[in-house]
């Protein structure tokens, strides 16, 4: 069905539906959204979910009181709803403290005052029931190269999360983390920029089975990757642990439209990936509706988002259950793919054994054009 349930696991960041639309040339375009407001609206809309930033939730410096009180009144939303929080966030990238950086600023201070900033918000992540918690470095990062030694910022990275997963292990919140690669924007440079980026680093942590990944669409795009190859990749590794969905035209600034409204076909192999992968994590979108978008805009926008993933799911198991694509798949090779190179019983030595047709391999076609075709023709609803 095109009707979002929460079964569908469909969640939205506080600070999509809530973007002002403020951006570097221009002021806001719309008031500010309550959260409470937000989580009755998307709960409406079918999502399962909220996420948020401690300062999307708590203004950053409000005293305790302010704290408490907001955090009862969005607690008593998400009671009233049902809907979860399975993922929340810090905000290490607005206020000026950040300018260069949280976890590797060149300012120790600024380092230890993001720890603490961390851990307070985790505390309260945890209260709410987040499973997972992410790390978006958006100014872990420099301009010039001078600014910085790479390996030494690492080192500063790998300290930070070593002593927020300790932190995690010593309070038994059982929770995840997942890492977000960005290559730019805000920063010239951010470090660990891509999803193979993050995935190596992880590996050299001290608690590598705690840290996996939260890739966003726009993105891996925006470095001119292939989204679908990385989620391959992070699959393969055992390390999609969250993902942020959204739309984008290449490489050019970070554009977060509505989850298909960018490269639609390379969406469509995204959803087949989730839905036929093994990935049974929340579909968070992390977009921002058109800055020319009254109320009315902002909620049909979360609305297109949820919808374009249910077709596109739809579109998906159609083309898997198509007898034509199947077809075109076993005459391309998709499935000998799966075969091993060589068998459980065999060894190198084997190989020599081959009496291989190479004239016949050399002029083979694959098929791929016919078997691409049926994927368009799926997504254009013609099958
Ligand atoms: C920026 C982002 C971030 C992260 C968020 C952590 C503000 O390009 O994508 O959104 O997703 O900070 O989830
Ligand atoms: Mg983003
Ligand atoms: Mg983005
Ligand atoms: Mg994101």
């Amino acid at each position: 069905t095109l009707t979002p349930v929460p079964d569908d696991r469909f969640t939205f960041g506080l600070w999509t539906v809530g973007w002002q639309a403020r951006d570097p040339f221009g002021d806001a375009t719309r008031a500010p959204l309550d959260p409470v407001e937000a989580v009755h609206r998307l709960a409406e809309l079918g999502a399962y979910g909220v996420t948020f930033h401690d300062d999307d939730l708590i203004p950053f410096g409000a005293d305790d009181r302010d704290r408490a009180k907001r955090i009862a009144a969005f607690r008593a939303a998400l009671d009233a709803t049902g809907l979860a929080v399975p993922m929340a966030t810090t905000n290490l990238f607005t206020h000026p403290v950040f300018k260069d950086g949280a976890f590797t600023a060149n300012d120790r201070g600024v380092r230890r005052f993001a720890l603490r900033k961390v851990m307070r918000n985790i505390d309260l992540a945890a209260e709410l029931g987040a499973g997972t918690y992410v790390f978006w470095g958006g100014r872990e990062g420099a301009e010039s190269d001078a600014a910085k030694d790479g390996r030494v910022a690492l080192d500063r990275f790998k300290e930070a999360l070593d002593t927020l997963c300790e932190y995690v292990r010593d309070q038994d919140y059982g929770m995840r983390f997942a890492l977000e690669p960005k290559p730019n924007e805000p920063r010239g440079d951010i470090f660990l920029p891509t999803i193979g980026h993050a995935l190596g680093f992880i590996e050299r942590l001290e608690h590598p089975e705690m840290v996996g990944l939260n890739p966003e669409v726009g993105h891996e795009q925006m470095a001119g990757l292939n989204m679908v190859h990385g989620v391959a990749q992070a699959l393969w590794a055992g390390k999609l642990f969250h993902i942020d969905l959204n739309g984008q035209h290449g490489p050019k600034y970070d554009q977060d439209l509505v989850f298909g409204h960018g490269d639609l076909k390379s969406a469509f192999f995204l959803v087949d990936l989730l839905e036929h992968g093994g990935y049974d994590g929340p579909r968070h979108f992390d977009y921002k509706p058109l800055r020319t978008e009254s109320a009315d805009g902002v909620w049909a926008s979360a609305a297109a988002n949820m919808r374009t993933y249910l077709l596109l799911r739809e579109r998906a198991h159609a083309f898997r259950a198509d007898p034509a694509v199947r077809e075109a798949m076993t005459a391309a090779g998709v499935d000998e793919l799966m075969v091993p190179t060589l068998a459980s019983d065999e060894s190198y030595a084997d190989l020599a054994k081959d009496d291989f047709d190479l004239a016949a391999a050399a002029e083979r076609g694959y098929g791929y054009e016919r078997l691409d075709q049926l994927a368009v023709e799926h997504i254009l609803g013609a099958r």
